[in-house]
């Protein structure tokens, strides 16, 4: 046992000093999230064994099936942060509106979450996560939804839980990204990836891996179709990509943060925008990758430029080695309106 080991509060609580007016309230806010995931990551363990598996009967805004997991990761997210006494208001990908906090717990930030991403996996064991962005509530707002609908470009902290084969919390501010893995002998998360950067492509280490369902290729826009080919089929005596999708967002994007490559979630001829959320899925995973040395694009530009105008809203989403992204804008302009 390292008796020196670095906590994510200890951490907190060391980078804090940095910045001498701090309230702490963030600090507190990441310690309430920090015992919703802990307890996602339990009941993700035992799912199997707590009859957790299946559907809960009901379907979230977006209409997907609300698995059981789903039901109990954001219910235990809510009531962490409204106990918090550090939230204003938040958003789920869970629930239709966003949630106001109670005027005696109201706090100074907003939270946007996916509190069980990729649930789809969960009967069939693969591995799924939570993913968060936090920004502060701006002294300006008008209203609750003004507080929640902020770009990227604002973003406090913002990161993920993995729920795999161990369970580990990425954590990125604009001091860098950190990951801590969860030692569930004495349920901390420790921290066991300093500094975490993402490999340049060629260099030591790095992988050559492009990250879509290739299942919608049939309606895949000319630059995605252009761009995905070259990977396949690379001009020259450049090796081929190797394509690697797990169909789990939180799963293919560690991933990616690890071993490089690209993660590709594009528009199609059946959705414009395509899948993934915006606010607390995109904007989240394109905040760590950026701060990790990676890029992230809508195809035009980076993610974290996008002005959020509905909670539920999807972006076309590129993420990965800073070169592939600009070939992949480049390939936006040449075919501007995807035919
Ligand atoms: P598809 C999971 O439902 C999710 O929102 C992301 O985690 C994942 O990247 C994506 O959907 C997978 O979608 O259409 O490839 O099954």
């Amino acid at each position: 046992m390292d008796t020196e080991c670095v906590t994510v509060t200890s951490f907190v609580l060391e980078q804090k000093k940095k910045y001498p007016g701090a309230s702490g309230e963030l600090t507190i806010l990441l310690n309430a999230l920090l015992t919703a995931i802990k307890a996602c990551a339990a009941a993700v363990r035992k799912a199997g064994i707590a009859k957790l598996y299946g559907l809960a009967g009901s379907s979230n805004t977006t209409g997907d099936d609300q698995k059981k997991l789903d039901v109990l990761a954001n219910e235990l997210f809510i009531n962490m942060l409204k106990s918090s006494y550090t939230v204003y208001a938040m958003a789920s990908e869970e629930n239709e509106n966003l949630i106001e906090v109670e005027v005696p717990k109201q706090g100074k930030y907003v939270i946007c979450f996916d509190p069980l991403d990729g649930s789809s996996n969960i009967d069939c064991l693969v591995t799924i996560g939570s993913i968060f962005g936090i920004w502060k509530k701006p002294e300006n707002a008008k209203t609750p939804l003004e507080c929640i609908l902020q770009s990227g470009e604002n973003v406090r902290c913002a990161g993920y839980a993995v729920y795999g084969s161990a369970c580990m919390l990425v954590l990125a501010t604009k001091d860098g990204v950190n990951g801590f893995t969860l030692d569930p002998s004495i349920g901390e998360f420790i921290l066991t990836a300093p500094n975490m950067q993402m490999p340049q492509l060629g260099a030591k280490g790095s992988q050559r891996i492009y990250s879509i369902n290739e299942g919608y290729a049939r309606n895949w826009d000319k630059a995605t179709t252009e761009y995905v080919h070259a990977k396949k089929f690379p001009e020259g005596k450049d090796k081929p990509f190797a394509n690697r999708y797990v169909g789990s967002m939180v799963a293919d994007v560690h991933r990616t943060l690890l071993y490089g490559g690209v993660f590709m979630y594009p528009a199609t001829k059946e959705a414009k925008d395509g899948k993934i959320r915006l606010l607390y899925e995109s904007i989240p995973m394109s905040y760590v990758v950026e701060k990790a040395g990676g890029a992230s694009s809508n195809g035009q530009h980076s993610i974290l430029k996008i002005q959020p105008e509905k909670i539920h809203q999807r972006s076309p989403i590129f993420l990965g080695y800073k070169e592939e992204i600009e070939k992949i804008e480049k390939l936006y302009e040449k075919y501007p309106n995807g035919t």
